[in-house]
């Protein structure tokens, strides 16, 4: 056990000797005062003891023990570099896993899907006709679109009946969106017998295009794969240097490009540096915008002819990445970026801020194209591979 000295222990230190010379004093008869009561000499005697014994450490008498954490915080002190003052870190959460990532991601499509339906049921405790059609109203008023909204109602229609409760007619819902997500998933696989793979990454612009290159990139690095990207988006000198920094960032080769370059003559360097340095993995950034969106579709277009010629096969991958914030207007997106260059991949980006996921049900209904990724948030590893089971099991969660 430790101690500390203040200022005032030694006074009292110093008084008790005081009282040692005044016991000395009154022995000897040479008090240098009258006293007001006749004392004993042995009284100063004591009080010299006690006051000794409130300085001496000695515990359960002395009061002033330093307390636990102060003794840490001093370990502390002497271990940081001499001249910087040390600050007791608080313990950093846990990070969240990737399950409860997709659970607070999808916390306000849940809001906006699940809950309205959900609350259709809490409404009415039977189910009638009149509770159906509100049930259909509501389904088409979400965002997994108008034809999906009566595919999953046609679903529900044919396996509820009176004795059906809301419970059940929820796990309906449930059962026709899993069926309907588990169709599309299938996760990105890099075929160990095409070198290099290439992906070439399509979206209107703001999509996320750039931020879902550098989080393919960064998890195929840590699969052990070598990475090139390339710069496609011509459009804009700022689109270059924002990949420039995430190749950097998750240390993947690069292969810049100027604002106004031909894209597709941009894509066919990254290519030819691809297979000279020997890449598993090209990574070829487009843009989103260019002056109308014919403009954009041809050059995308161009694109895949000159990378084909050089590598048949090339691009192995048209992933598209669509905002789930913009909801209904993503499937719209996907037919015609899809009509275009026969999109064969989704990363769907966003999630997380936005209340319009269900649309992911309506595009995986409408469309034979597997749904590779969802975006759950801005950091590296807020990219996860779609799994329907886990999509759906977070966003029913407690229903
Ligand atoms: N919250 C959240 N933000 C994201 C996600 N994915 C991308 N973003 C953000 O969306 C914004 C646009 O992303 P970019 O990657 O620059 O989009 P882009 O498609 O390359 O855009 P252009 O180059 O302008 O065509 C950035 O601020 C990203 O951080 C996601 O899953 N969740
Ligand atoms: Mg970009």
């Amino acid at each position: 056990m430790k101690y500390r000295f203040h200022a005032y222990d030694y006074l009292v230190y110093l008084i008790s000797y005081v009282f040692f010379a005044l016991f000395v004093a009154d022995a000897g008869n040479a008090l240098p005062f009258t006293e007001p009561v006749d004392l004993p000499s042995w009284v100063y005697l004591i009080i010299a003891v006690l006051l000794n014994l409130w300085v001496l450490p000695i515990p359960g008498i002395h009061p002033r023990n330093v307390p636990e954490q102060e003794e840490v915080s001093r370990v502390e002190e002497i271990a940081v570099e001499p001249g910087k003052k040390a600050v007791p870190k608080p313990a950093a959460p846990p990070a969240p896993s990737p399950r409860e990532k997709l659970e607070r991601g999808l916390s306000k499509t849940h809001k906006g899907f699940v809950e309205r339906i959900s609350s259709v049921f809490r409404r009415s405790r039977t189910i009638d006709e009149a509770l159906l059609t509100e049930l259909e109203e509501t389904l088409v008023g979400t965002d997994i679109g108008v034809r999906t909204a009566y595919a999953v109602f046609e679903h529900v229609q044919k396996n509820v009946g009176k004795t059906t409760t809301a419970e059940q007619a929820m796990e309906s819902i449930r059962t026709e969106v899993d069926s309907i997500l588990e169709k599309r998933e299938a996760p990105l696989v890099i075929p160990e017998d095409v070198k290099p793979f290439v992906i070439m990454v399509t979206g209107v612009n703001g999509s996320g295009k750039t931020t879902t290159i550098a989080k393919i990139a960064h998890r195929l690095k840590t699969e052990g794969k070598s990475v090139i990207i390339a710069s496609g988006d011509t459009f804009r000198a700022a689109a270059i240097e924002q990949l420039e920094h995430w190749a950097q960032r998750v240390g993947a080769d690069f292969i810049k490009s100027h604002e106004g370059a031909d894209p597709s003559a941009v894509a066919f360097d990254g290519l030819s540096a691809a297979m000279s340095r020997g890449h598993d993995v090209l990574i070829i950034d487009t843009a989103g915008r260019l002056h109308t969106k014919e403009n954009l579709m041809e050059e995308l277009k161009k694109t895949k002819r000159v990378l084909d010629k050089k590598f048949t096969g090339a691009p192995h991958e048209i992933l598209l990445v669509l905002d789930a914030t913009i909801g209904q207007n993503a499937i719209e997106q996907t037919r015609q970026f899809d009509r275009a260059l026969d999109v064969t991949g989704i990363a769907m980006t966003k999630l997380d801020g936005s209340s319009k996921g269900g649309v992911i049900v309506g595009i995986a209904n409408e469309f034979e194209i597997p749904i590779r990724y969802i975006g759950v948030g801005e950091d590296m590893d807020d990219l996860q591979p779609f799994s329907a089971q886990n999509f759906v099991n977070a966003l029913f969660l407690d229903n």
